[in-house]
């Protein structure tokens, strides 16, 4: 049932005269399915109510943070609480060190860790870390991974890029894009054609389990590949787990995989919604960071006290309820089961992909292993699918090229309701494009 959106739309003519497209992140912008965005009032456990009084299930989740949803009691107690000792001091506190202290001991591949303020900054900070290690120039990236909006990862880049049909994005110097070599997902030939043709690649980053074109598990075999590659060639393993970090298992796609890189970046979870990012990995490695090393990196709020409090309240929970993540693999199916039984219903064979509470419905009946296969889903029928949601109450990333997510505040009755609405939208779809 159509809602009234008109307060969003008014706040969002004021928004676009003072910040570029109204957003101060272009995945927030609806660019993709046109129409407004939604300005939040506010949220708690799995609803979002907007500025007009709606309220919805929310799988967007603030983009991945809010592994408990929004609002968890001892997130807020831990955040009033370091409060009232004050914001930022541009010192060193011990909350900086306990949430270290607490990556390394729930990620085994860890032995030290830098805290920053963004996936962005992690990232960025990790590509330059391994060049300098190495004394190497250029990366190897993927096609559709997104690693934030540092100039080497804005080449074929996923998520807000790509839906915004520029994952290349212009102002990338010609030096910056020679240095960006670019290999296809699941595809272990198209890397060692390029390591074979160059001895000046300092890294590999990878989303592990890629969430920024639609999401996209890597095949088991890639991932080891890319390990082997990357030993007999001098050359450094990043994950890139901002988003997987903490939520497909405590020890992130690390676990899943089994496998060591050198490097891992953090972001999302690991600041319980508050700006933090971390990069971590080998102390052979991470010791050549400023000022035990010459490689320079730094930030006036990196590990700020409030942030790292509700970092350390977040992984502290992780650590004493490692069930949870039973909980969230038994949410995230009965959703996909869900959806596959009304897909099945309708005589529809869209295809669903999903890692534990990372979801994603690709309008396409083919399997999607890489961005070429991505870029084929039907964004048309995804503008309806997100609308017919949205007016179901259902909150969902506004792109193709995007993951839902799942909390531990999604209730049955929520991924029940979810699911009705998803069923009421192809009933609709089956009308329309029968
Ligand atoms: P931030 O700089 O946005 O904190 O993190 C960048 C980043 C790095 N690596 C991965 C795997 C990421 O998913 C991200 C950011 N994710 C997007 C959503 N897909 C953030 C949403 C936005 O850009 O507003």
């Amino acid at each position: 049932m159509k809602k009234n959106r008109e307060n969003s739309k008014l706040q969002f003519e004021r928004a676009q005269k003072v910040i570029p497209g109204g957003v101060n992140s272009p995945a927030r912008a609806f660019k993709a399915v046109g129409g407004n965005p939604l300005f939040i009032d506010k949220a708690v456990g799995s609803k979002i109510i907007d500025i007009d009084g709606n309220e919805y299930i929310d799988f967007v989740n603030s983009w991945g943070p809010h592994l408990f949803g929004h609002k968890p009691p001892f997130i807020l107690e831990a955040i009033y609480k370091a409060l009232e000792k004050g914001i930022s001091f541009g010192a060193p506190v011990e909350g900086e060190t306990k949430l270290a202290e607490l990556i390394i001991e729930l990620v085994p591949q860890v032995e030290m860790v830098r805290m920053v303020n963004s996936g962005t900054e992690a990232t960025m900070s990790a590509i330059r870390l391994a060049r300098g290690y190495t004394g190497k120039n250029k990366i190897i990236k993927f096609e559709g991974c997104y690693h934030g909006h540092a100039d080497s990862f804005l080449v074929m880049a996923g998520s807000g890029a790509l839906t915004n049909q520029a994952p290349t994005s212009p102002g990338i110097t010609a030096g910056v894009l020679n240095d960006t070599l670019i290999a296809r997902y699941n595809d272990l030939k198209s890397v060692e054609t390029i390591v074979e043709s160059n001895n000046d690649i300092a890294c590999i980053i990878i989303e592990p389990i890629a969430g920024n074109m639609g999401v996209i598990k890597a095949d088991d075999d890639f991932i080891s590949g890319l390990r082997r590659i990357c030993d007999e060639n001098d050359i450094l393993l990043i994950f890139d787990e901002v988003m997987t970090g903490f939520r497909v298992s405590p020890s992130g796609a690390c676990g899943l995989y089994n496998i060591r890189p050198d490097l891992i970046c953090f972001g999302k979870i690991i600041g319980g919604g508050l700006p933090v990012g971390a990069y971590a990995g080998k102390k052979e490695i991470m010791q050549h960071i400023s000022p035990s090393g010459k490689i320079y990196q730094a930030g006036t709020l990196s590990g700020n006290p409030v942030a790292m409090a509700s970092g350390i309240a977040t992984l502290e929970f992780i650590k004493a309820n490692l069930d949870l993540y039973e909980e969230l693999e038994r949410k995230g199916a009965f959703l996909e089961n869900g959806f596959k039984q009304v897909l099945k219903k309708y005589d529809l064979n869209y295809f669903i992909s999903r890692v534990g509470s990372m979801f994603c419905l690709f309008f396409i009946d083919t399997e999607v292993r890489n961005y070429d296969d991505a870029i084929k889903c039907d964004t048309e029928l995804f503008s309806k699918y997100f609308w017919s949601m949205l007016d179901e109450g259902i909150y969902l990333p506004a792109s193709q090229f995007e993951s839902y997510f799942i909390s531990l505040a999604h209730s049955n009755e929520d991924l029940e309701n979810t699911i009705k609405a998803f069923e009421k939208t192809i009933k609709n779809f089956n009308v329309s494009i029968g």
